[in-house]
């Protein structure tokens, strides 16, 4: 049994996330947390709300209310909506927590001992009109290396360049649109990153396994032009974590707080320490999974994202947990993603382009969104949600291929030999060539979803429900009933057997409908199937079964087009 930490990228508390943040980070986590349970591995799997820095700020202005409210409402929100897509967290934590603002104090002390902080008198944007300076998301401007008019102060998502606010070309306040703006001097720490270049470099290109996409925006941003740079980790903003040094004042950082990109990875540790606070127990407990002197040497480590928080999961969290000095674990392998577009544009939370959330779960149960999201995650280019994708996706493989062979099946069962698994017959080349089939499919499947390699896993995971349907329609229970109840017996018994078995290995995927069919079946999830033929047979003749209520639905013509002009314009 191995041990197992998964981490999603933290949403920022800024409003109900869409579909294309779930699937580039949670949604995947969740898959694989998953999938690596069944196999029976210990796994530890963190999320949290993102709840400092500027995003957080101007949302809960926007909505008129004190900040610390306004995340608090937000996260039990996103707590709400993450359990109605059947998130598996062990934790969903918050970055305000008092465990985040105690280790990311602990850290820059730790840096600040060793050398790694520099205390620098910068120039920051002053924005006379709104009375403030203006860092990060409070400033928008042209990107000095691509030109995308809506570059934020702290990062171009076009690019996903990280940026200052003084490298935006025509810059203007987020809060008031003005451009009457000055530079001003202000006192800043910077993570000293040019000075553990090489450890990152080296450590990187040790991580020879990794997916293309992540090791090439983490060697443009440590190689390209000057290189990897120094960053200020501190702002001039009330909400957020104090900056001190441990537990200790920080002499002329009076009233700054540390930079959000700067406390929110630490929060992957803080949730876990939330966890077991939660559970009443010990610093052991969290330890093992995040102190190499403390059992994590034992520890995978793996982080979902969206391809623009690859550099900061890369290169600065690294250059954090590296330069303390502490034994911290480093993560092993970074699943990145690249985007998924709506309707021929992009999804945006800032304009309310596209689905959210919370509106998806209100047209449709979580298990059709994430079988969608998942069949077309977009891992090696970009992907696109449409309507008419999306109904057909669902309505043949969900509802033609599993559903129909669910009902069918039982419907059948039900009807020519009662209430429980009938009796008689015995297996013949069809059947064992099934057992054969399945096995392969079985094993590649396995391969696949060990490898992460989402959309591969949803296809062979589809193609082992293929190979029943075509089983039946080749033994064909229906007409061999007729002249050899017994055969026909035999063949409905293993089809109801193959339905345990598809419950077991969909579940990652689609938990509800998992649930459902051992709910029919009369029995709980067990171990993963590794034997097939064995597994074919654990449920003898006269077990109990019941016709569950149909697994799917399909979508209508009517409630696509219904959805699509629903969808079109922008949310508020
Ligand atoms: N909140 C950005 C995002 O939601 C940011 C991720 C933090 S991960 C430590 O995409
Ligand atoms: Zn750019």
């Amino acid at each position: 049994m191995a041990r197992i930490l998964i981490t999603s990228a933290i949403p920022y508390i800024n409003g109900i996330k869409h579909l294309g943040n779930l699937v580039g980070s949670q949604l995947p986590a969740d898959l694989y947390a998953r999938y690596m349970r069944a196999r029976g591995h210990e796994v530890m799997f963190v999320c949290a709300t993102d709840e400092h820095g500027t995003p957080a700020e101007l949302a809960a202005a926007k909505a008129g209310k004190p900040v610390a409210r306004y995340c608090a409402e937000m996260h039990d929100v996103q707590a709400e909506i993450a359990r109605g897509f059947r998130l598996s967290f062990d934790h969903f934590g918050r970055s305000s927590s008092a465990r985040n603002h105690a280790l990311t104090q602990h850290f820059a002390g730790r840096l600040a001992e060793n050398g790694y902080i520099a205390e620098v008198e910068e120039r920051q944007v002053f924005s006379i009109d709104d009375n403030r300076f203006l860092p990060d998301r409070y400033i928008e401007g042209t990107c000095p290396n691509c030109g995308y008019d809506k570059a934020r102060g702290d990062q171009c998502e076009n690019c996903t360049k990280q940026l200052d606010p003084t490298d935006l070309i025509n810059p203007r306040s987020a809060i008031s649109g003005s451009t009457n703006l000055e530079v001003r001097t202000t006192k800043h720490l910077y993570l000293r990153q040019r000075a553990l270049k090489d450890r990152i470099a080296a450590w990187i290109d040790s991580k020879t396994d990794w997916p293309v996409l992540t090791t090439s925006i983490a060697k443009k941003w440590l190689n390209d032009g000057e290189g990897l740079q120094d960053r200020g980790i501190t702002r001039d903003l009330h909400w957020g974590v104090p900056v001190k040094k441990g537990d200790q004042p920080w002499p002329g950082m009076e009233g700054k707080v540390f930079y959000v990109w700067f406390d929110a990875p630490i929060e992957y540790i803080a949730a876990t320490a939330e966890w077991a606070d939660a559970h009443g127990l010990p610093e052991a407990a969290w330890r093992r999974w995040w102190r190499l002197d403390e059992g994590a040497q034992d520890v995978t480590y793996v982080q979902f994202m969206g391809k623009d928080n690859v550099p900061f999961h890369t290169l600065s969290f690294p250059a954090t947990l590296m330069g303390s000095g502490e034994p911290w674990k480093l993560v092993d392998y970074i699943k990145s993603f690249n985007y998924l577009n709506y309707d021929g544009g992009q999804f945006s939370t800032s304009q309310g382009r596209g689905v959210f959330m919370d509106q998806a779960l209100s047209i449709l149960p979580a298990d059709y969104w994430r079988w969608w999201l998942l069949s077309h995650a977009p891992e090696t280019s970009d992907s696109e949600f449409t309507w008419e994708n999306f109904q057909a996706s669902v309505n043949k493989d969900l509802a033609d291929v599993l559903g129909n062979l669910v009902s069918r099946v039982t419907k059948f069962a039900r009807s020519k030999f009662g209430d429980t698994i009938p009796e008689g017959g015995t297996w013949g080349a069809r059947e064992e060539a099934l057992v054969a089939d399945l096995t392969a499919r079985l094993a590649s499947y396995q391969t696949l979803m060990d490898q992460m390699e989402v959309r591969k896993s949803a296809a062979e995971l589809r193609a082992i429900w293929v190979a029943g349907n075509e089983y039946l329609q080749a033994a064909a229970p229906w007409s061999v009933v007729k002249t050899d109840p017994a055969q026909a017996a035999a063949q409905i018994r293993l089809a109801l057997n193959l339905i345990r078995i598809y419950a077991l290995i969909s579940q990652p995927f689609i938990p509800d409908a998992a649930a459902t069919m051992l709910k029919a079946l009369n029995t709980p999830a067990t171990d993963w199937p590794t034997d097939l033929r064995a597994e074919l047979q654990a449920l003898p003749a006269g077990h109990p079964f019941e016709v569950p209520e149909n697994l799917f639905r399909k979508i209508t013509d009517e409630e696509r087009a219904d959805w699509q002009t629903r969808f079109a314009g922008l949310r508020k």
